[in-house]
């Protein structure tokens, strides 16, 4: 275990100190924070003039022949946390860079630490604090923070993000990806208050193997040896105490004989402390034990089939990212009415309040970096940015039990490159925790006449835990025979999620069963009925994972009457009305 805070040191010490944030402190929203949201002052930098011009120096005129070509005062504001696309017409295709500005005081009797957090920032961004750059971050879905400690005044501080959400192709997605490419800081912004030495990380869980033995790694700020941390489950009556190592880190196991592992049916967690001399810090966290098994899932001793749906971080009503707690109650609530167990959190990892809320009403998770398509795998600067979102997402979220599948990649082609490029993500994650199942999704299925069956042509699939599949018969691909004499034969010995199928259908326009390009609700009822009856052929299908809860924006969908601008695959439309497919799979997960 101790290896895992090597690793993460050895991250931090080889990257030059102002390109990258540090580790983030675990579970912020448990912390002492102050906001930062609301409105900030922004400036629009589509010819990337403001930092040459030094902008973020806020300086305004002093004697009579100063003067300044810019202001933050008196223009623009934005909302934050949100995207900007949404927030004024001028911005909804807006790639490029977008200032924002706010000023700050710090509370009184703050702590002898200060931090800067940020949710996440889309897509990459610079941070400058009272005219100084304290940090860089890239990676649009990630959370980071700069230690500001001694680099704030009480009063009337001026904070400026330079951020730019430009597509680049060394960048994570890449050049072209079916969603929005919102900008602007989408998360929550806050100032973290900390003492001295605090609990900067902790790792509570169940051991892979057992239904009752938990181990817990604390780790402190700092390499204080000999100093006490108490981990305490008072519901399991368990109240233990250790002493940190050299490095700061204490690791304790322990019996909870009477725990009640969280399930989707029942999604049991439990308060837990962590403290220190000088830190507390408490939260709820469940405990259940995920493996496979030859062809199984198994969740607990039992075999789970995955009724899972994906869903973008968008609100499609508000054409906006998502990013509050009543967003994520709006997304999560109509995927349980569709009976789901799981999310596929499509197509990165999403904001806290949506994993958190997953956890409480029992979805199983399955959350991915966007290693999307076409990612540059042979550069080494694009495998080092995947390998610190992918640390960021796994150290994030590594306590919330519903975590169940860690995805590395979505419809990738096979190549030397993009196989090492992986291997070294799944090593990554694997030292980080060692207790969820590794996937991929892969598009590399087809139908051949001579093996009269669907097999699948990417060796890359042996090296995961499960194997997930995507897979559009009925619409970008016609059946090659009927539903019911389509066999796969794919990734036997391993349980399989097909996690994408689907077709588009604009709500409320009916036309015939059998034509792809009616758009209507009787084709995509069609398309659902003819790949659940192809799905009892493939004996080692362990979950589903239509495409896609809400019809989604996305820029190349250009079809002006039936897409507009939208990905109409969506169960639901993006007014919230459901389709008529909605209800067969519904009936499907019902009864599975
Ligand atoms: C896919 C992608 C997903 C797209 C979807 C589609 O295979 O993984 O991001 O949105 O197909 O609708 O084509």
């Amino acid at each position: 275990m101790k290896n895992i805070f090597k690793i993460l040191l050895s991250f931090m010490l080889a990257a030059p100190a102002i390109v990258s944030a540090q580790n983030v402190i675990t579970n912020i929203y448990g912390r002492d924070v102050q906001s930062l949201g609301g409105k900030w002052d922004a400036i629009i930098d589509p010819y990337d003039q403001g930092r040459r011009n030094e902008i973020y120096m806020n300086r305004t005129p002093q004697g009579k022949t100063d003067f300044y070509e810019y202001s933050f005062t008196g223009g623009q504001r934005l909302n934050v946390p949100s995207d900007w696309n949404s927030q004024t017409p001028e911005l909804k295709y807006y790639e490029g860079t977008v200032w924002y500005a706010r000023r700050f005081d710090v509370q009184e009797n703050a702590g002898e630490r200060l931090f800067l957090y940020f949710g996440a920032v889309s897509y990459r961004c610079r941070v400058y604090l009272n005219g100084e750059e304290i940090g860089r971050h890239e990676g649009g879905f990630t959370p980071f923070q700069f230690d500001v400690t001694g680099k704030v005044k009480p009063a009337d501080n001026f904070l400026a993000i330079e951020v730019n959400n430009t597509r680049t192709p060394d960048a994570i997605p890449a050049m072209n990806f079916d969603w929005w490419n919102y900008g602007g800081i989408t998360r929550d912004v806050f100032l973290v208050y900390m003492p001295q030495v605090f609990i900067e990380d902790y790792f509570v869980r169940l051991d892979k193997d057992s239904a009752t033995a938990i181990t817990a790694t604390v780790k402190l700020s700092n390499p204080v040896e000999g100093e006490k941390v108490r981990v305490e489950i008072p519901e399991l009556k368990i109240d233990r105490t250790v002493t940190t190592d050299v490095h700061g880190v204490a690791e304790v196991s322990f019996e909870a004989k009477k725990l009640v592992r969280w399930s989707p049916e029942n999604p049991c967690l439990y308060r837990v402390m962590v403290s220190s001399t000088t830190d507390r810090v408490e939260e709820t966290i469940g405990f259940r034990n995920i493996r496979v098994e030859d062809e199984e899932i198994i969740l607990n001793d039992k075999p789970i089939f995955a009724k899972s749906i994906s869903f973008h971080e968008e609100i499609p009503q508000r054409m906006g990212r998502a990013f509050s707690e009543a967003d994520a109650v709006m997304l999560l609530s109509e995927a349980k009415a569709l009976g789901c167990n799981m999310i596929r959190l499509a197509h990165y990892p999403q904001n806290e309040y949506t994993v958190r809320l997953a956890e409480r009403m029992g979805f199983m998770l399955w959350e991915e970096i966007p290693v999307w398509q076409g990612i540059d795998f042979g550069n080494v600067e694009t495998r080092a940015k995947a390998g610190n979102m992918i640390s960021e997402m796994v150290m994030r979220d590594r306590n919330r039990c519903a975590l169940t599948f860690w995805g590395v990649a979505n419809e990738t082609q096979p190549s030397p490159a993009r196989n090492e490029f992986l291997r070294t993500l799944i090593s990554q994650v694997r030292a980080l925790d060692d207790t969820r199942l590794i996937v991929a999704a892969f598009d590399n299925v087809f139908f051949t006449r001579e093996a009269g069956r669907f097999t699948m042509d990417d060796p890359f699939h042996k090296e995961l835990d499960v194997v997930a599949v995507n897979k559009y018969m009925g619409w970008y691909h016609p059946w090659p025979v009927t539903p019911d004499k389509a066999v796969w034969d794919v990734a036997r010995g391993k349980p399989l999620i097909v996690s994408e199928f689907g077709g588009e259908a604009l709500y409320g326009v009916t036309g015939s069963p059998d034509t792809v390009s009616s758009w209507s609700e009787e084709y995509q009822i069609t398309l659902y009925r003819d790949n659940l009856r192809m799905f009892e052929n493939i004996p080692n299908l362990r979950g589903t994972s239509p495409w896609v809860l809400f019809d989604f924006r996305s820029p190349y969908r250009f079809h002006p009457v039936n897409q507009n601008g939208w990905n109409r695959k969506g169960l639901v439309s993006d007014q919230g009305q459901r389709k008529k497919a909605w209800y067969i799979m519904k009936d499907y997960y019902d009864n599975k």
